[in-house]
Parts: structure tokens; C-alpha cells; sequence
């Protein structure tokens, strides 16, 4: 564990689980966010790992902005940004719809040699119940494996994919979305690489500390058969996931959500089948994992 922090000077944090998660206020993210504020926001994240902001009242170019000082913004590579704001996706789910984006354990944008340091969502429409959203904390999934383990875990290297997932039954992202989420436009990446190869075992580069970096995007170990890959695997994704190492969001409208993909997953739970469910979500370039 890191030095605890200082105690935040401006800021108001409130855990809401035991592994992770907290709510922050004392801040409105409309307006421009002091250095000062933003130091203690940065500390609250890499304690807390997700961070919730309630009732704010923004403007996409007020969630561009609030994005822009923690790096540069990652553009999607398959999913198509609104059309004012190409930076920011829209997340829709109308009754009609069948399926829910980001409806299963993952972390952002891992098939990118340099996945998403951070996601921003902001929920625009919510439904009256249900359309939680589950992360669970990497840190603990891999500081509670034995010591044998975490040196097996430390020697593979994962390879993560961004369309024609094994669990797709050979379904592409475009006609999988096209099928189930009316409103969810799928492009194609061109040139951006969206096939990568991870450590399992990453340090953040913030805290120093080691995290099983594993998720859905990722279909096998480098090296490795998917048969030879699969039990060890899922022992790692069923590990990762475990109820003690996560927290869950119930969202309000205006409730803005920050959650540090290097050391989290999340699961977007789909249990509002007639209703609409609708976020606008900036994602934040990271590093290279190490
Ligand atoms: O809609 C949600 O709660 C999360 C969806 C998701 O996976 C994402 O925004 O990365
Ligand atoms: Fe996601």
C-alpha cells in the first residue's frame, strides 16, 4: 500500500463499498477545477479507483474539458463519436434494444497498445431502476493470489482483441450492434491497431502497485492455444470478479462517474428491458502497460 494521503482540503469523499469506490462532492465540474482540486481529485481516484460525483449539471463541452486535463482524449476505434462531439459517445438503450454496451467484465479499450487510463461517463437519462454499473478492484485480485500463483501470472502476457470475440459465436461488432443496439454505430478502424499483447501482471504507473490486468477483451495467452490458455484463464477472469472486490453505481441523472481502467473492471448490468438508459462517455489516453 502507498503512504496514506493527506486528507482532502476541498473535497468531501465518502466510500460506498469496502474494496472500492467513493463519492466525492465539494466540487462542480462545470466550472474550471483549480490545480489545487485537481491534485486532490487525482489523489481520490488512485485511492478510491472509481469516483462518483452526484447532480452535476454539464455540458458536453464541460465534460470535454474536465477530460482534457487528465491527458488527451481516446478516440474510440469501432464505435462512432456524436456528431457535434466525435470525442464523446454516446451510449444509448431504447426499449427496443436487446443487448447493453459494455454488458460484461472488461476494462477500456485493452485490445490498444495503450488502453484508456480513465473513463468520464456521464448519465444523461437514467432508467426509474436497474442500469447499475459493477467494477471490482485489480489490485486485490491479484495481491489475494498465493505466491506460487502470482509468479505463474507474472511470465504470461495476455493477447487482447477489439471485434471477432470467441464469445461471439463469429459475429462482428458491426453486426452484433446492428442487431442489438439500435443506436450504437459501429465504424471501421483502419489503420488503428486493435489486436494487443498485455503483461497479466501490470504495475500502475501512479501508485507503483502490481494489478491482474485481465478482462473480456483478452482471448488467450500469447503463446499459448486457446485450449492449453483456457483453465488457467478463466481461474483468473472467475478470480478477478470475486463479490468482496467490488462495488456498484446506482446512477441518478447527472451522476459523473471516473474510474481508473488500469486497476479496475466494470460490468454495465442490463436488467431495464423497457426502458431508456442513455450516458455520454470520454475515455482518456494511457500508457503503454508494463
Ligand atoms: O454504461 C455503462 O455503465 C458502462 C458502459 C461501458 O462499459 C463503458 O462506458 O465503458
Ligand atoms: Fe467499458
Amino acid at each position: 500500500m502507498n503512504a496514506p494521503r493527506p486528507p482532502s482540503r476541498t473535497l468531501q469523499i465518502r466510500k460506498i463499498a469496502g474494496s472500492l469506490g467513493a463519492e466525492i462532492s465539494g466540487v462542480d465540474l462545470s466550472r474550471d477545477v483549480s490545480d489545487d482540486v485537481l491534485a486532490e481529485i487525482r489523489a481520490a481516484l488512485l485511492d478510491n479507483l472509481v469516483i462518483c460525483f452526484r447532480d452535476q449539471v454539464i455540458t458536453p463541452d464541460q465534460q470535454l474539458a474536465f477530460a482534457r486535463r487528465w491527458g488527451e482524449i481516446h478516440l474510440h476505434p469501432f464505435m462512432e463519436g456524436m456528431p457535434d462531439h466525435p470525442e464523446i459517445l454516446a451510449i444509448v438503450k431504447r426499449p427496443t434494444d436487446k443487448k447493453n454496451f459494455g454488458g460484461s467484465w472488461h476494462t477500456d479499450q485493452m485490445f490498444s497498445p495503450a488502453p484508456a487510463m480513465g473513463t468520464i461517463l456521464y448519465a444523461k437519462e437514467v432508467p426509474s431502476a436497474g442500469g447499475d454499473t459493477l467494477f471490482t478492484n485489480q489490485y486485490l485480485a491479484y495481491e489475494t493470489l498465493s505466491d506460487e500463483m502470482k509468479k505463474i501470472a507474472g511470465q504470461l502476457r495476455t493477447v487482447c482483441v477489439g471485434d471477432n470475440f470467441r464469445a461471439a459465436n463469429g459475429l462482428s461488432r458491426k453486426e452484433r450492434y446492428a442487431r442489438q443496439m439500435s443506436e450504437m454505430k459501429v465504424k471501421d478502424p483502419g489503420n488503428v491497431q486493435t489486436t494487443s499483447i498485455h503483461p497479466l501482471v501490470r504495475t500502475h504507473p501512479e501508485t507503483g502497485r502490481k494489478v491482474l490486468y485481465v478482462g473480456g477483451h483478452v482471448q488467450h495467452f500469447d503463446g499459448m492455444t486457446e485450449e492449453e490458455s483456457d483453465p488457467l484463464l478463466n481461474f483468473f477472469k472467475a478470480h478477478s470478479i470475486k463479490p468482496e472486490f467490488t462495488c456498484r453505481i446506482r446512477w441518478e441523472t447527472n451522476s459523473l462517474v471516473f474510474w481508473d481502467n488500469r486497476c479496475t473492471q466494470h460490468f454495465a448490468i442490463n436488467d431495464y428491458p423497457a426502458e431508456t438508459r442513455i450516458m455520454h462517455r470520454i475515455t482518456v489516453c494511457g500508457d503503454v502497460p508494463f
